[in-house]
């Protein structure tokens, strides 16, 4: 089952047919039990189809977005090349291997854009890349109740010019994109689900790679319980699990880039970049 936030309310995904529910998604999204919740409302709903609609950003206007970092190797070499002159390197090399693992506050949801919309690269960066990341869904008493797609839009030259300034690289107006809906079903049973990362500029593919989810070095639940540890959210929040995937160092965004982002079981969140 899959849920899109649509300006009539929510339009609910059942095996391919889609049904338009006038339900407040901010109240959904507090539901001890989400999916009975849903499945009960479901006998009102109206038959309607997705193009119809325009989809909204899946967070509600009382959560907050956290980010986890460095949970893949890839990500962890990445940043330990850009860094290097700053000799900032060391830090992520710990990070990988600590306990504790990276958890970071990325966005409030006005300061993140829907399907469709367009991310922004800030006019301080010179280096700039998406981040395609599994973003977890998780209801005020730390249950991961569904799965999104997320765009950590990074600073690449920020960053690696000083860690210190990771909240400069990672938070400003236009940073992130979640969507295009939220899946309840927990669809990476196995170790075949991928993430996908695909770039075009003037109708061209100028970046694409993939990531299977299994190579994520820390455990969903663990990414929780850290984020959780000293923070409440009595209306849920939205946790971005970490890129698996970075490009080359001779990439940087531009305008007018269009960036996909595809998770097995989910779906597809393409944005521009403005
Ligand atoms: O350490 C900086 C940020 C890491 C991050 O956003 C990621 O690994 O996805
Ligand atoms: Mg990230």
């Amino acid at each position: 089952m899959k849920l899109y936030r649509v300006d009539e309310g929510v339009v609910v995904e059942v095996n391919g047919q889609f049904g338009l529910l006038a339900v407040d998604w901010n109240k959904i999204l507090i539901q001890k039990d989400l999916k009975a919740f849903i499945e009960k409302q479901l006998v009102k709903s109206m038959p309607t189809k997705l193009n119809k609609h325009k989809i909204l950003k899946p967070i509600g206007d009382n959560q907050e977005l956290w980010a986890c970092g460095v949970t893949y190797l890839r990500s962890k070499v990445g940043r330990q090349e850009e860094s290097k002159n700053s000799n900032g390197g060391d830090f992520y090399e710990k990070v990988y291997n600590a306990k504790r693992p990276e958890v970071f506050f990325k966005a409030t949801p006005s300061r993140i854009v829907s399907h469709n919309e367009f991310v922004r690269i800030r006019k301080d960066s010179s280096w700039d890349v998406p981040e395609p990341e599994l973003t977890l869904v998780v209801a005020p008493n730390k249950k991961i109740i569904g799965y999104t797609i997320g765009n950590d839009m990074s600073s690449r030259s920020i960053e690696g010019e000083n860690p210190l300034y990771l909240p400069q690289a990672k938070t400003y107006d236009g940073c992130a994109s979640l969507g295009p809906c939220i899946s309840l079903n927990n669809p990476f049973d196995d170790d075949t689900c991928k993430i996908k990362l695909t770039i075009h500029r003037d109708n061209k593919k100028v970046f694409k790679d993939e990531v299977l989810l299994s190579q994520m070095k820390r455990k969903q639940e663990e990414l929780v319980s850290y984020v959780f540890k000293e923070c409440s959210f009595p209306h849920g929040c939205f946790i971005m699990t970490g890129t698996g995937i970075v490009p080359p160092n001779d990439f940087t965004l531009q305008k007018d880039d269009v960036i996909k982002i595809s998770i097995d079981g989910i779906g597809e969140l393409k944005n521009t970049v403005g």
